[in-house]
This record gives structure tokens, sequence and C-alpha cells, in this order.
């Protein structure tokens, strides 16, 4: 059954088993007082607005049986798959892969690379280990999604102008259409995530859709 998305800038029309929930990086090191974001001087507080849209958008879909899948950043803890310009780059004293407040910063396994309680997995939700922002980069969900059969991708978490943009642009070039429920997706700088929303949605919808939890709760009700 095909349904709409009230959606800028116009509705998108989805069918609930062709449709994913794509939840990227709502890892602690980003979003939790205390993590490695927070170490930076960034204000999580910024990040942490996103969670309880999230959590009712996430609800929601998983009472609509969506496929859902969640991405988390970070890297083998030998730095194997870590690009030297990815460990260079900031230029700070801490890095990836050197401890942090909660354990090696970006590496799997560690404290600060898990998902927070709030979202954190049912077991059959897939969970895609990323080493850039973009979530096919080196990874198989293109591989996941296709098998599935999905063809519309829900995409919220963090930041809204890094992973987020960077999935949805990669998602779109793909061939996958793209929603962002605005609250359920979030930057450290308000500013950048109003203008990174305002570019997919530009144009006629350059690279996809904008929407936010409560229309698209109410289209996959
Ligand atoms: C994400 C980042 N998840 N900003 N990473 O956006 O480095």
């Amino acid at each position: 059954m095909t349904r709409t998305i009230d959606a800028n800038p116009y509705p998108l029309a989805f069918a609930r088993a062709s449709t994913a929930l794509l939840i990227i990086d709502m890892q602690r090191d980003f979003v939790e007082p205390g993590g490695f974001g927070a170490m930076l001087g960034n204000d999580v507080n910024q990040l942490r607005v996103a969670i309880a849209p999230l959590q009712r958008l996430l609800a929601a879909a998983r009472a609509a049986d969506l496929f859902i899948l969640h991405t988390r950043e970070g890297h083998r803890p030998d730095l194997s798959d870590a690009p030297p310009a990815k460990l260079a780059r900031g230029g700070g004293d801490t890095g990836i892969g050197d401890r942090g407040p909660m354990g090696r910063i970006r590496i799997r396994g560690e404290p600060g690379h898990d998902i927070i309680p709030e979202l954190y997995p049912l077991t059959g939700e897939p969970v895609i280990d990323k080493p850039g922002k973009g979530s096919f980069c080196q990874t198989d969900l293109e591989l996941i999604l296709k098998n599935r059969g999905i063809k519309t991708l829900i995409v919220c978490g963090v930041t809204t102008e890094v992973c987020v943009h960077t999935t949805v642009r990669e998602a779109n070039d793909r061939g996958f259409e793209c929603v962002v429920p605005a609250d359920c997706a979030a930057s450290y700088f308000p500013e950048f995530h109003e203008v990174a929303l305002r570019m997919i949605q530009a144009q006629g919808g350059i690279f996809g859709w904008v929407s936010d939890a409560d229309r698209v709760i109410a289209a996959l009700a």
C-alpha cells in the first residue's frame, strides 16, 4: 500500500515494506556529557534535543514493523581501517585511537563508541560499523538494503551536516529516496543544522525531503 509523508518540498510517497529507518551515529562519545564531543568543547545539549523525538519515531517504526538500522562511526583497534588523513585531522593533542574520557576514541568496542541506551538497537536491527562519515562507504549497507527491497530511507541522527548529510547524498546517488525528520537530527551548530536541511530540500528536493517526527509517525500509523 502506498502512503505519503507530509514533507518539504512536497509529499513523499512510500510503502512501509520498502522503507527503512536509518539512525546515524547516536553514540555516547558524540551525545553524552563527559564524552569526546564534550571534551572538545561542544555543547552536547545541541545534539540531545533529538533524543526524545527519535525515541518516539523509533517506537512508531518498531510498532509499524519497519526495517530499522543503526550506524556507528569508528575503527578497528589497530586503526588499520583509519585513513592517515583522518587520523591527522584536527591537529589536537587527543584524537582517534587515543585514550579519551570514555575509552579509546572512535574505537569499536569502547564505551564511547557504543550507542546511547535511550536508542539502543534491538536484536535483529542491523548495526553498521562505518569508518567514514557516509554510511555507504566501505560498509555492507547498500547490499543489506537492496536485499530487503528497500527504496525509501528515513534518515536521522547526528550530525546533520556531516554524517547525516553525507549518507543522504550517498543514498540519493544510489537511487534511494531519503527523508530527514528535522527534529530527529541535530548538530553542535544549530545554524549548520538549519542550512543542511535547507540544502536537502532546495531545488525541488535536490537530494531528498525534510519532514518531522510527528508527520512521519502519522504516515506510519
Ligand atoms: C558524525 C562527525 N557522526 N561529525 N561525525 O557526524 O564527525
